[in-house]
């Protein structure tokens, strides 16, 4: 059986590859394991047979063979160990890699994801450009450690890791938020990982259910 991740069936970011079930489709394509999806609407979401796997009602998760995951970087580990090419073999040089993986998740990305949201929830709220400015300086600073360390190199390690593909998924929010404005060698980092066949895959199937989504609702 192929392992079947879920998706949204009709995803906010509009095709932009912005939503976490694509870290998973990535790695899916870097590793050459074919995968099912299943598409979620937001009520799905909530149903006791998503929160069975996804107790915070969310996506994406992975399953398999009675194995049921879910946290994008939980999927994403997961896959790399089961696979070559994501992680390397020697255990100092993968550790590293490793820890870029929690580097993206728990200290680049929450800012990032923090400022985008409070961009549209907190609308309209008197706090809201107080908070936007205070995230705002929170990311940059983020960006500017990262640009700092990553020079003009190609990758954060010697090699491309499940770490970069992490932080490049994170950068993309960024970037959407108006956040590498002044960090050409991050955009130019995004853009490295953006332009690997195996993204483009993913990036391409995942627009494709938007693009279906909006042929359906057309006249
Ligand atoms: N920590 C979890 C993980 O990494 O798997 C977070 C998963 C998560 O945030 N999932 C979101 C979700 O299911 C979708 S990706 N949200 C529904 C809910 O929480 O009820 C986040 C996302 C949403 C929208 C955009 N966008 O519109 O641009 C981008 C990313």
């Amino acid at each position: 059986m192929l392992p079947t991740i879920t998706a949204f069936s009709h995803s906010p970011d509009r095709g932009r590859g912005l939503a976490r079930d694509l870290r998973v489709r990535w790695a899916m394509e870097e590793v050459g394991q074919p995968y099912r999806v299943r598409l979620l609407d937001f009520d799905a979401l909530g149903e006791p047979a998503h929160r069975a796997v996804q107790p915070f009602g969310q996506i994406p998760t992975y399953e398999e063979d009675g194995l049921a995951l879910f946290e994008s970087g939980a999927i994403v580990l997961y896959l790399a160990e089961r696979h070559g090419g994501l992680l390397p073999h020697a255990v100092g040089p993968r550790a590293r890699a490793i820890a870029w993986m929690f580097a993206a998740l728990n200290t680049v990305e929450p800012p990032v994801f923090e400022l985008s949201l409070a961009t549209f929830l907190d609308r309209g709220k008197p706090w809201q450009a107080e908070r936007r400015a205070s995230l705002g300086q929170q990311a940059h600073r983020r960006l500017a450690d990262l640009a700092q360390y990553l020079g003009e190199g190609g990758w954060l390690e010697d090699g491309f890791s499940a770490g970069d593909l992490l932080m490049v998924t994170v950068l993309a929010r960024a970037e959407a938020c108006g956040l590498l404005e002044g960090f050409p060698t991050l955009a130019e980092y995004l853009e490295r990982g953006r332009a690997r066949p195996a993204y483009q895959r993913a990036f391409v199937a995942q627009r494709e259910v938007f693009l279906q989504a909006q042929g359906q609702r057309s006249p």
